[in-house]
């Protein structure tokens, strides 16, 4: 039975509930975290004596970490994943759905005893800036020292949480069990109505950190809806011309699909005297601001990023960044205890550990890195931070991006007509499925504003609320849809991408400014070659020409996937929308006979 030490807080909502949560899971110990550095310490030490953690060398890179999580749990199970409001409408057809009381039943069976044996860790942090008002406070009670050390890493966690609740009620109830790892008894479930969060079965990211998607978007776009402002899965960076002036764009890209690497952009040398700089890579919030424009901010605190793919040549940032002080999960390591992953600098290592402990060759089949192997870090490990990440007001935003991996149809960058529109192109985007995500990967599916798994309610309303924040808006930004992914005929990306995606953000931020050429495509305006700085780009033209290729054939069969994606939305699905559908529709048929 629980032996509860003396909670640090005069919280008696807070206590009370941690009292009852660790009778239901019979801990063998409560610790409270505080956030400290001396905490921090002990948590690592713990964890290296029961194998969690792996010391990497810390002459290569000092206070650094490796983690193997179980290879049954190494993504977001999105098939576990549950939004339990009253109603089933309420979560509508792309959420799982439980009656509140049947899944808690369900859910106590699977937490009754489930920490025997274990220690509860009671985690308080804070989502968005300490001053902020619009920060959220939540309480996560894991029986994973990897999760409270990762959320002290992603969120700013511990005693100025506590400080920040006072005697409030108003925190989130966070309840998180690695308890048997079996996924069939694996569930990640919201309860809106309760502020509660409970997870059970998976030690992995947005599975067990419910910091993160579960609070921060699931969570808070419910909230969002009915207090009018956004939570969406999104990248948020600064870009300063040459000329010193400086805007901030926003882009929400599905799980996988170049959020971090665009928010560390580095231009390539043709740009002199652009800096692009990072404000965040995953989550953002946006609220109307008093000027009447649409303010951004990144509740997080650090980077939980996709390893694989990341080197000196696509992302030099994030290199340096994960110089130091970084957990580093199911990546490879080396035999001097460095890590490694698939498109790192250099050729592979000659032999490593892969990510499952197996010995590993170069030249076997299988890669040594997990796909979706990941690093953790502070957002302060970034030397291309923004200074503006801790202002509680947020940026003032020029544009939104929206994008996904899309071999065909999708040409490098599309403006649309106007915000219904954009939220129409958003609102029915497909990519293909990548690792991050349980499930076949390379699939085409719908994944609107790229917030599909994290949409803690109706679709059809989330669209709703997006037409209507854009009525609110008085100086709304831009919305664009990008896509680095588009293939040749030989499979390859027909852009080179990273650094050279520069060239659309500079054509974006000029169409915000009315200084650029473009041409009108039925589905909207794209530059033509000559309306792209191309200098020194390392792509043939007929590459170039291609990526930004309209194709009435394509684009027909992408409206009629649309249409299906609508139907399968169904009755919530704003008339707006569906006109705007068909608005498209008969402009292609135009186009079609027209030429
Ligand atoms: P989550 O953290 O899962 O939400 O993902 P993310 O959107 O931040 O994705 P990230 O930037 O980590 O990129 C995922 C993968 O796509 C990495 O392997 C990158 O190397 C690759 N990638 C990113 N940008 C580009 C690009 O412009 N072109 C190409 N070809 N690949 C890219
Ligand atoms: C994603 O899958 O979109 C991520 C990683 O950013 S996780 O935190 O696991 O959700
Ligand atoms: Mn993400």
């Amino acid at each position: 039975m629980a032996t509860t030490v003396a909670a640090p807080t005069t919280n008696v909502h807070l206590s009370r509930w941690v009292d009852e949560m660790a009778r239901m899971c019979k801990p063998d110990r409560v610790c409270w975290c505080d956030g400290s550095e001396d905490e921090r310490d002990r948590l690592i030490g713990e964890a290296v004596s029961a194998g969690v953690l792996t010391p990497l060398d810390h002459s290569k890179r000092p206070g650094s970490y490796y983690s193997r999580s179980n290879p049954n749990d190494v993504a977001r199970t999105e098939e576990l994943t549950f939004v339990c409001t009253p109603t089933r409408e309420e979560a509508g057809p792309t959420n799982n759905w439980m009656a509140p009381a049947e899944m808690y039943a369900k859910l106590r069976g699977l937490f009754d005893g489930a920490m025997t044996g274990r220690t509860m860790y009671v985690v308080p942090y804070i989502m968005g800036l300490p001053d902020s008002p619009f920060a959220k406070v939540g309480i996560e009670l894991t029986d994973s020292v990897y999760v409270a050390l990762n959320i002290r890493i992603m969120a700013r966690m511990g005693s100025v949480a506590l400080q920040r609740l006072g005697a409030s009620d108003d925190f989130n109830r966070g309840l998180h069990s690695v308890a048997d790892c079996d996924p069939s008894r694996r569930f990640i479930v919201h309860f809106p109505q309760d502020n509660t969060i409970w997870s059970v079965g998976s030690g992995y990211g947005g599975n067990a950190l419910l910091n993160k998607k579960c609070l921060a978007l699931r969570m808070a776009s419910y909230y969002a809806r009915n207090e009018g402002w956004l939570a969406e899965h999104m990248l948020l960076l600064e870009a300063t011309s040459p000329e010193g002036e400086v805007r901030y764009l926003s882009a929400g890209f599905p799980s996988a699909c170049g959020k971090t690497n665009l928010a560390m952009l580095v231009p390539p040398p043709a740009f002199d005297g652009w800096r692009i700089r990072t404000l965040g890579d995953d989550i953002v919030w946006l609220r109307i601001g008093e000027d009447g424009r649409l303010y951004a901010a990144n509740p997080e605190n650090g980077f939980f990023g996709v390893a694989p793919g990341t080197s000196t040549a696509t992302n030099p940032n994030a290199m340096k960044m994960l110089e130091h002080d970084a957990i580093f999960t199911n990546v490879a390591l080396t035999p001097d205890m460095d890590v490694w992953w698939e498109g790192m600098d250099g050729p592979a290592p000659e032999r490593l550990t892969d990510w499952r402990g197996r010995p590993w060759q170069r030249g076997s089949a299988e890669p040594a890195a997990h796909p979706n192997s990941r690093f953790t870090v502070a957002l302060d490990n970034n030397p291309a931070l923004s200074p503006f990440v801790n202002d509680p007001k947020g940026v003032p935003i020029s544009a939104i991006l929206f994008g996904g991996r899309r071999s065909t149809t999708v040409p490098l960058v599309l403006e649309s007509f106007n915000w219904t529109h954009g939220v129409y192109l958003a609102g029915t985007m497909g990519s293909e499925t990548t690792a991050a995500k349980t499930g076949a990967v390379g699939v085409l599916r719908r994944d609107p504003m790229a917030n599909l798994p994290f949409v803690g309610y109706d679709m059809g309303t989330y669209l709703q609320h997006w037409l209507e924040m854009g009525r609110r808006i008085p100086r709304p930004p831009r919305i664009f849809l990008v896509n680095w992914f588009r293939r040749g005929e030989d499979g390859k990306f027909l852009w080179p991408g990273f650094g050279d995606n520069m060239r659309a953000l500079q054509w974006i931020l000029d169409r915000c400014d009315g200084r650029v050429g473009a041409r009108e495509t039925p589905v909207g305006w794209t530059p033509r070659v000559s309306d792209l700085d191309l200098r020194d780009l390392p792509a043939r033209p007929a590459a170039v020409e291609a990526s930004l290729r309209f194709d009435v054939d394509e684009w027909r069969e992408e409206l009629r996937l649309q249409q299906e994606w609508l139907d399968h939305l169904g009755p919530t699905v704003p008339r707006a929308l569906r006109l705007q559908h068909d608005l498209l529709e008969e402009s292609l048929e135009t186009a079609r006979r027209v030429g």
